[in-house]
């Protein structure tokens, strides 16, 4: 019998071992043993990739090593996900969200996680990818008329597009229809509050729990 604790490192070491096979083999047990995958993917997997993260920044590792761990966890986000899936509450939508990776960024793993949890919690996420232009967020709200406009940024960067949003949605006309949440490595509460957005996701989490409080009044 293999205990919660030794599924959550093996998801870990899966990562810093850039062990495809490993990680698809810890997302098997988490479900054959009704380990919630969520635990598994934030201190398993999201908990490897913040050390190859640092040890990148640190110049221990390069970027051959980051594309390598990101696709043992993307392998075993395969096997978490239609599981995830099936632990959806079968409740009627919640209301939309428009969630992409903001425009000159392709990091997508934060985004597809937080995507992830937000559809079990009940909403109909509308992912529009990732280097999704400013002028194309904009154009999509006017179209399927979300509840919320969510946006990823992992880059210092690429997160200056998440102003170019606000101002555009102001010019729209669409700012007080829909509220706004911006997430990603360097986003902070103090970014939200200094560019307008209502909500700042600090994990996947805790994105799930602010938007429903927001959302749900
Ligand atoms: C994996 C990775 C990559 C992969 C991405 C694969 C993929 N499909 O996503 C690859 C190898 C492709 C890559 C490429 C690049 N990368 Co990179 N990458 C990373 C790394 C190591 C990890 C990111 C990650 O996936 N973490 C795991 C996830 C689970 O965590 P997360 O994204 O933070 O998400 C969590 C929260 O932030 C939050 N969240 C995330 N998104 C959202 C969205 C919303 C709406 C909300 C509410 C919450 C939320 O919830 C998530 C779950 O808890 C980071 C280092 C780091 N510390 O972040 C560098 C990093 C982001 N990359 C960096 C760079 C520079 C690049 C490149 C420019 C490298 C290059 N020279 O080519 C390119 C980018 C090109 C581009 N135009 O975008 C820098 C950015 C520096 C900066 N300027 O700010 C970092 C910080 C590395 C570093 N220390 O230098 N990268």
């Amino acid at each position: 019998m293999v205990t919660k604790d030794e599924i959550i490192q093996k998801a870990k070491d899966a990562i810093l071992d850039f062990d495809g096979e490993l990680a698809e083999e810890a997302a098997k047990e988490a479900i054959a043993n009704d380990v919630d995958p969520v635990e598994v993917i934030e201190h398993g997997f999201t908990a490897g990739m913040n050390v190859v993260g640092a040890d990148f920044g640190e110049g221990k590792l390069f970027l051959p090593h980051v594309l390598a761990a990101s696709e043992a966890m993307n392998a075993g986000m395969k096997i978490l996900k239609p599981e995830m899936e099936k632990r959806q509450s079968e409740t009627k939508s919640l209301g939309k969200i428009v969630l992409c990776t903001i425009e000159g960024d392709i990091h997508t793993i934060g985004k597809d996680i937080v995507g992830s949890m937000l559809s079990i919690a009940g909403f109909e996420v509308v992912d529009m990818g990732r280097d999704v232009p400013v002028k194309n967020i904009v154009e999509k709200t006017k179209e399927v008329k979300p509840v919320l406009v969510a946006t990823s940024a992992l880059m210092t960067t690429t997160m200056i597009n998440q102003i170019q949003l606000e101002e555009l949605l102001k010019e729209a006309g669409l700012r007080d229809q829909v509220k706004t949440m911006v997430g990603g490595a360097p986003c902070t509460q103090d970014w939200a509050d200094q560019i307008g957005a209502d909500i700042y996701g600090e994990s996947a989490a805790d994105s799930v729990a602010k938007v429903k409080a927001a959302v749900l009044k």
